[in-house]
């Protein structure tokens, strides 16, 4: 299978952190691989992206952006076979000594039993010592904030680095931390690429493989070697999620990216490096990853680039010359920092020296959070001084409002045909819906096909034709996201929220944070056209439709 992309259709997380989560349905049974894949059975390299390990970045084993070798088994094979095969590759393929190779399998407490059948089997190939209990934060692995499938699993090294880890899923962990069982077993496994090939190549660490080494290279010998690694990771990472529609901003994926993008910069001032360098290790990224992520596109990548480094090259020398004049840092001067010249946590902490010896990321979100929500608390929706207003909607009389009313569910079946035609969720960064036409605004990197169109098309007029009912619930934002609702980019919301679903809530077919109003079934829409696709600034695109 291939990989999904780094902004997941499953909104429960961020970004794409493991291999598993394209197949979340097939591991709870609701989907049937023989019915979508003709087996059981499958493997991918999928893109990750782990914002958790952003400040182990620069050591010899972590990065933000890896790929993750994963296989798959929805209700086939089991424990015996996926350690056996473990082994098997570890040895005879990768040809590592049997001493460089441990495991560790999960003790056991008083929900999840000890795995025995994992340590038998590693005891088979394994010398004693070299297979050891583990607690639950290491041996169990599950879905982090979220719910999904999850399970015991073995941890794989090699000399002291983990290389790969074996989930085997029999459980379902929901929303409050229960489990219960799944009526299959499966396994995920996911293989760390970088890491092993760090140990095929015979090399020190992840910098030194051929995956890093053209980075690495373009850097001058006298910086930082942890500069130098925090650099190479950050451009590739800049450059994958990039091409994936992620745009710089101060929220979300895109808060993620601008910190990545700065902190090259920054570094790169630091040390003397011209800017151009950093143009040059996204090219060299492109070059390098192309062949297999033809969706990386280097106009995309240096126009966000050249984009962000415009607005952040006016500000950032100011920001670390007030830096420079504090005494201690703490959230809320750190916010400051962050807010007034842009700079961001990482870089903070990384120069601040003594002064920021206590400042702790979580003090900064904290701070952070605190002033969204006061500029949340002020922002005041504008309206036209008159015609009649409902919602997110105005018309100039009760017709007209029927109308825009159609227009405006059409516009959120739209959005979730897209996703489903396109595999990945669309940013939405924008909408407008006059009485003759909706349109939308969303990240995307290329030119959506008239192909895709038209599956998008048919798909909504599908979910028309069935007549599906759209429900209202009113909830806290965070229950509204926690829940999945998809929300617009750009948009801030108040504390209470309320949340439109088309379809049946198990299974809904669209779930968005919206003020309404909305058609009480699918069919009052009438048919759907999709009338024009095009670019608009920013890499975004744009669509527009009409019904009738
Ligand atoms: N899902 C497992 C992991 O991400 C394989 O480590």
């Amino acid at each position: 299978m291939p990989s999904s992309s780094l902004l997941p259709t499953d909104s429960s997380v961020l970004l794409t952190t493991a291999g598993m989560q394209q197949f979340k349905r097939y591991f709870t049974g609701e989907l049937d691989p023989m019915k979508d894949f003709g087996s059981k059975n499958v493997t991918s390299i999928q893109k990750a992206f782990r914002t958790s390990d952003i400040d182990e970045v620069g050591d010899e084993t972590h990065l933000t952006f890896f790929e993750m070798l994963g296989h798959f088994s929805f209700g086939d094979y089991f424990k015996k076979e996926t350690i056996n095969w473990t082994y098997e590759i570890l040895t005879e393929i990768f040809k590592i000594p049997v001493d460089r190779i441990s495991a560790t399998v999960f003790e056991g407490d008083d929900i999840i039993p000890f795995d025995e059948e994992s340590f038998e089997a590693w005891s088979k190939l394994l010398p004693p010592t070299q297979v050891k209990k583990g607690i639950r934060t290491d041996n169990v692995w599950g879905p982090t904030g979220a719910e999904g499938p999850c399970g015991a699993c073995n941890e794989v090294y090699v000399d002291d680095v983990e290389v790969a880890t074996l989930v085997f899923m029999e459980y379902y962990c929901h929303l409050d931390k229960k489990l219960t069982k799944l009526t299959q077993k499966g396994v995920d496994v996911g293989w760390g690429f970088e890491r092993i090939v760090t140990k095929i190549q015979y090399k020190n660490n992840i910098f030194e493989t051929d995956l890093f080494e053209p980075l690495i290279k373009i850097l001058p010998e006298n910086i930082d070697i942890r500069v130098q690694r925090i650099m190479a990771d950050h451009a590739r990472a800049s450059a994958f999620l990039i091409s994936d529609g992620v745009t710089p901003s101060n929220k979300d994926q895109g808060y993620v990216l601008r910190r990545l993008m700065r902190r090259l910069i920054v570094h790169a001032h630091m040390s003397d490096v011209e800017t151009e360098v950093i143009r040059e290790l996204l090219l060299v990224v492109v070059n390098h990853y192309s062949v297999y992520y033809p969706n990386l596109n280097s106009e995309t990548i240096l126009t966000e680039f050249n984009k962000e480094n415009d607005k952040f090259q006016k500000t950032f020398k100011n920001g670390l010359k007030e830096l420079e004049k504090l005494t201690t840092v703490d959230g809320a001067s750190a916010f400051k920092l962050f807010e007034s010249f842009g700079l961001p946590f990482e870089i903070i902490k990384e120069v601040g020296g003594d002064k920021v010896s206590t400042l702790t990321r979580e003090e900064f979100e904290a701070e952070r959070k605190r002033h969204q929500e006061i500029s949340r608390a002020g922002v005041e929706k504008k309206f036209g001084g008159h015609g009649i207003k409902e919602g997110d909607l105005t018309a100039e009389n009760s017709e007209e409002m029927k109308k825009v009313t159609r227009l405006h569910t059409a516009t959120h079946i739209i959005v979730a045909s897209l996703q489903k035609v396109l595999g990945q969720k669309l940013p939405q960064a924008g909408a407008d819906i006059t009485v003759e036409r909706l349109r939308f605004d969303f990240t995307f990197p290329r030119k959506v096909t008239p192909k895709e169109l038209k599956q998008a098309e048919d798909i909504a007029n599908e979910i028309v034709d069935k007549d599906l009912p759209v429900t209202c619930k009113e909830m806290d934002l965070q229950e509204a996201l926690d829940s999945g609702a998809s929300a617009f980019f750009k948009l801030k919301y108040p504390p209470r929220v309320k949340v439109y679903t088309v379809g049946d809530e198990s299974d809904p077919f669209s779930h968005e944070l919206c003020g309404g109003p909305h058609v009480t079934h699918t069919g009052e829409i009438g048919h759907i056209t999709i009338t024009k696709e095009e670019s608009v600034s920013g890499g975004n695109r744009r669509i527009r439709a009409v019904v009738d």
